[in-house]
């Protein structure tokens, strides 16, 4: 079975946007794939987190992600900070990566030239540190949102760098970018990324929004005067977007939907997204609530970081032997 490996930051509430870019693609590959899930709290410390938020946000990300349908059973869910061959072999392939390759890195270039101050060290080098995440456990497939597809490529070029030097150690992963939903924008500016981040909350749909609050949000989503819902992300962004939206959560292909609406306007078509967006929180939440209450995060995660340390562990002493650090 081949190995499919993808991580989350928790620096937030989840959005919308995370599940439709990222988690449901997680859920529906974990039947085929020996499928690999983690928490990137070390990711998460690139910016500023508040400690208590943090460990709020990591809680809630594991038992979303239980929530939305991964069975630990099939997939390995574990906690990055707890598995310290992760920040053993980041620091490896720091040392293979160039700083050239990092200032290329959209992230950082976008941050910089927005002339934003207080950038970490670790921001600019996180992407060898994914690259670690991801090479450690011979992932051969990254399931990601679209944003990623240019960490999992600099991964690439990472582990053919090693193993061009020291030998054959690495397994070559592939980015895997879903085809409906690989990004999902802003209901306020939809030319902009739905973002945990975002400070303005009327863009972004929380996974744990009250479901009658994210209705509000759809039905006040930013749109155009052309009146026509067609898929045209050049002019219409935000019918756009929100097609994709109710396409990816009941599945209907976004052509079918246009045709359904033909001759009719975007009020009934933003109350259907609305009531789909409100119904798909609704079931989200309560299976939600039962997770958290019954104590079972902690003990996936032990599960997971057990299983997970195993693999991490032999890899990062492959690495170690393959450079010179193991004397003996
Ligand atoms: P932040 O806003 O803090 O940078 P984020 O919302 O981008 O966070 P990440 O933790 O960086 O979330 O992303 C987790 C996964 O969700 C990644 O695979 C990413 O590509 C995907 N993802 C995030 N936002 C979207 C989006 N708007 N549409 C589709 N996929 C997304
Ligand atoms: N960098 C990613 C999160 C992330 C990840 C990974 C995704 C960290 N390590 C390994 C896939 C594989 C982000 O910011 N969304």
């Amino acid at each position: 079975m081949k190995r499919m490996l993808s991580g989350i930051k928790p620096t937030g509430r989840l959005t919308l946007g995370n599940y439709i870019g990222a988690i449901r693609n997680f859920v529906a590959y974990q039947d085929d794939y020996e499928m690999f899930v983690f928490i990137a709290n070390m990711h998460a410390i690139t910016v500023p987190q508040d400690k208590a938020e943090l460990k709020k946000n990591t809680k809630d990300l594991i038992a979303l992600y239980l929530a939305c349908g991964l069975n630990p059973e099939k997939a390995t869910i574990f906690l990055q900070s707890d598995i310290s061959e992760h920040a053993e072999l980041g620091w490896i392939l720091i040392c293979n990566s160039y700083i050239g390759e990092l200032q290329r890195m959209t992230q950082y270039k976008d941050k910089t030239a927005k002339g934003e101050t207080g950038i970490t060290a670790g921001l600019f080098t996180y992407p060898s540190l994914m690259a670690a995440d991801i090479l450690l456990y011979d992932a051969d497939f990254v399931p990601v949102g679209v944003d990623q597809k240019q960490h999992v490529e600099l991964t690439r070029d990472l582990a053919e760098r090693f193993n061009n030097r020291f030998g054959d150690t690495f397994v070559i992963p592939e980015p895997l970018v879903t085809k409906v939903g690989a990004k999902i924008y802003s209901l306020q500016d939809p030319t902009k990324k739905m973002s945990k981040s975002d400070e303005n909350p009327k863009g972004t749909i929380d996974l744990l929004d009250e479901p009658n609050v994210a209705r509000k949000k759809i039905m006040s989503a930013v749109t155009d005067s052309i009146g026509i819902v067609q898929y045209d992300i050049e002019n219409q962004p935000g019918i756009s977007n929100l097609l994709t939206i109710l396409s990816s959560l009941t599945g209907e292909p976004i052509n079918d939907i246009v045709h359904r609406y033909t001759g009719k306007g975007y009020g009934d078509f933003k109350k259907e997204v609305g009531q789909v967006v409100f119904d798909f929180l609704t079931n989200l939440q309560l299976r939600y609530k039962e997770i958290i209450s019954s104590g079972v995060v902690e003990k996936v995660i032990q599960d997971g970081n057990e299983k997970a340390r195993h693999i991490a562990h032999k890899k990062v002493m492959k690495v170690k032997k393959k450079i010179g650090f193991q004397i003996f």
